[in-house]
């Protein structure tokens, strides 16, 4: 810790051309939060920085599609963001955006000192070109097949699928995002930045000098530093974005993996006068916390620019997280698939900290990971308010009851194995907590804090004030040994305050409010401190900390996730939201007449169809065949909800063998299709026919 003497912690820009998500809070705005609240209780001199990233083609095509400008969009987005963070309690020092002018003026320095010093090749070269919608197809203006794994619908810039970094010119079938058009090519001049040039450099100092970093990170920079580096257009031709600030480039922007990282710089310029020292000083440990799509900008291209400009500091970690899925299933904003965080705030009110801690409880540290809403109840209800609260609440009311809600003595001559075994746990616990932090294993050092809350229950439980208080008479009698009980599960709520107060802020200012202290007392200097509340001290009522996630709220959000993956997949269209990861079918191999003959393939008609219990994807259906009846578990209810295909006509295979799902047995299949939203759609005769009738 001593070689730093201050810290610079960054969070990803996100684009302003959403709301976020709860899939951006784990991966890394938690994260960096809770980080940044526990330098700030150590006293370090830290700045967090954050911001939208509001330029490039996420920008632009949102804005076509829309049919607004993209000035409307990064202002109406960069405000929802803004105050999806805030209500989270993400203690952003600033939260900038990189239309500003600091912005735009710090961003083209910038370049002008890279050409200037003769940094960047000047290359005229053919590239895509749209001839519908007369513009250059660059990045995600582009779609087209990924050489590196199939994904029909990889992007100009990275397939989304693999992870592969890509060029337009390796896309298969490539076809305009705007238009749906084939491309043609056309001469343009850009200047590109030629990244082997730093492929030593990168080595050294990342290979060699940070094999301390993450896995997942670690090992993605290796590969790609093993596949070689090459040069990369640094500009774009667009008209949003920052001018390239040169004579001849009319119609030309830099990049916008160009300009969003120096984004940090410009937000602590605006922040503070002070922003060289944080950017300049090789005492200052920068930190840039971001989701794993984005690790190839953070540790190579970043740097890089940052070694190839000269005088700044480079990262010192990049702790990269993986990606949380929602129920099981990839988060798609496309298929609006995902939990909104402007949505939970507004269903779940003064309950900030509940996701703050399942979030992080669950993070995707080390490989991605499953957010489910019954996994939301239970931590809620099982940790948080059976655990944590539960201590808490306790103690208060006992506190009250016998103690008169003073802070009562502690009598050193009666102190006892246990009081000492509950101060080692207090001790125990932050060390182990500061040392989890400190290396950016954030789920470890909350599991931490709940393990002190726990051996506070146990405790409380083995002390069992309240049979040594039934009478007066005996409480009388007992009195020093209540106090001390009492007294100890104060000065440990004082701690569970410190703990907790880097992942749950809001709930450490209820403590502290209860225990009549003030705020400093969260310092991380006091963590492990018996003296936190004074004997004598009288204490404010409890209140309660958390209360119970009751069935129905969790099937309200379950069914708000289904409903709004339904409506937005009836609306997609492959044009209006360029279509995510999506496998495409692999060619089978030919097979002879005899072997299709083997099919009974049969047109069926949906007599019933209800969801099967905890089974969210599927459905079991009665099926009208002529001759009978069958019963199929079909695995399409995120798509169709039981209403909507009753009477339906389908496919059905009949001669599969019946197979048992959830218990129940499924007597056939039935075919359907996915378009390229991912969206299934029913395979069924154009006309009615009679059950029974023979496809063939
Ligand atoms: N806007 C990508 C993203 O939102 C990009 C991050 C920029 S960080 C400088 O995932
Ligand atoms: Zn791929």
């Amino acid at each position: 810790m001593a070689k730093f003497n201050r810290y610079l912690i960054t969070a990803a820009l996100p684009y302003a051309n959403g709301p976020v998500h709860i899939g951006h809070l784990a991966g890394c705005y938690i994260p960096a939060d809770i980080y940044v609240r526990y330098l700030r209780a150590k006293k370090a001199d830290v700045k967090f920085i954050g911001g939208t990233d509001e330029h490039g083609v996420p920008i632009t095509i949102k804005a076509m599609n829309e049919n607004v400008t993209p000035q409307d969009i990064v202002d109406k987005y960069h405000k929802i963001i803004s105050d999806s963070f805030t209500d989270m309690g993400i203690s952003f020092d600033i939260f900038s955006r990189t239309t500003n002018q600091v912005h735009h003026e710090t961003a083209a320095a910038f370049f002008k000192k890279m050409y200037d010093d003769g940094l960047f090749e000047e290359r005229e070269s053919e590239q895509y070109y749209d001839n519908v919608k007369n513009v250059f197809l660059a990045d995600r203006y582009i779609i087209g097949t990924c050489p590196k794994c199939g994904n029909p619908n990889a992007y100009g810039d990275q397939c989304e699928r693999c992870g592969s970094s890509l060029s337009p010119d390796e896309l298969i079938n490539p076809r305009s995002a705007l238009s749906d058009a084939t491309p043609v090519k056309k001469l343009t001049k850009h200047w590109y930045m030629p990244l082997q040039n730093y492929e030593p450099f990168l080595k050294e100092w990342l290979l060699e000098g940070h094999k301390e970093w993450k896995n997942n990170v670690y090992g993605q920079c290796k590969s790609w530093l093993d596949n070689g580096l090459q040069s990369r257009a640094m500009t774009r031709d667009s008209n949003w974005g920052i001018k390239v600030p040169l004579p001849d480039a009319e119609g030309k922007v830099l990049y916008v993996w160009f300009d969003a990282p120096i984004g940090y710089i410009s937000a602590t310029k605006e922040l503070t006068p002070d922003w060289a020292d944080y950017w300049c000083k090789e005492d200052t440990k920068l930190v840039h916390f971001i989701g794993k799509d984005n690790i190839v900008f953070h540790c190579i291209i970043f740097p890089a620019m940052l070694k190839a400009h000269g005088n700044f500091v480079l990262p010192e970690n990049v702790p990269a997280n993986e990606f949380l899925n929602i129920e099981g299933e990839k988060v798609s904003t496309s298929r609006n698939w995902a939990v909104w965080v402007h949505d939970y705030v507004k269903d779940f009110p003064d309950q900030q900290d509940v996701l703050r801690y399942v979030l992080c409880s669950t993070a995707p540290e080390t490989k991605d990971n499953d957010f489910t809403w019954k996994d939301f109840q239970d931590r809620n209800n099982n940790e948080l308010v059976a655990i944590f609260g539960n201590f808490i609440n306790r103690t208060m009311v006992l506190m009250h009851k016998l103690c008169g809600g003073k802070v009562p003595v502690f009598h050193m001559d009666i102190k006892d194995a246990k009081d000492d075994a509950l101060i080692a746990a207090i001790q125990e616990g932050k060390k182990k907590i500061e040392e989890s932090l400190e290396n950016f294993r954030f789920r470890e050092a909350l599991a931490e804090v709940i393990n002190v809350a726990r051996e506070g229950n146990k405790y409380l439980q083995e002390k069992a004030p309240w049979l040594l208080a039934k009478t007066p008479e005996m409480q009388a009698e007992n009195q020093k040994v209540i106090d001390n009980c009492l007294h100890l599960c104060l000065q440990l709520t004082g701690n569970l305050a410190i703990f907790a107060n880097p992942f749950l802020p809001f709930t450490a200012k209820k403590i502290c409010h209860m225990l009549k202290v003030v705020d400093r007392i969260l310092d991380w200097e006091n963590a492990g401190s018996l003296k936190l509340v004074s004997v004598g001290y009288s204490l404010r009522p409890p209140e309660l900390l958390f209360k119970k996630v009751e069935d129905d709220q969790v099937k309200a959000q379950v069914e708000k996730l289904h409903a709004g993956l339904k409506k937005s997949a009836a609306e997609t269209t492959a044009a209006a939201a360029p279509a995510e990861e999506k496998v495409e079918a692999e060619p089978k191999a030919l097979i002879e007449f005899d072997d299709f003959a083997k099919l009974d393939l049969r047109v069926g008609t949906i007599l019933e169809a209800e969801k099967v219990a905890k089974a969210d994807k599927l459905l079991k259906l009665l099926v009208d065949i002529g001759t009978e009846k069958r019963t199929v578990v079909s695995g399409i209810a995120l798509h169709f909800t039981p209403e909507e295909i009753i009477g339906k006509q389908v496919t059905l295979v009949a001669n599969l063998a019946p197979r048992k799902m959830r218990g129940i047995e499924s007597q056939g299949m039935i075919l359907m299709a996915e378009n390229a939203a991912g969206k299934l759609v029913f395979v069924n005769p154009n006309a009615a026919v009679e059950p029974g009738s023979e496809v063939r």
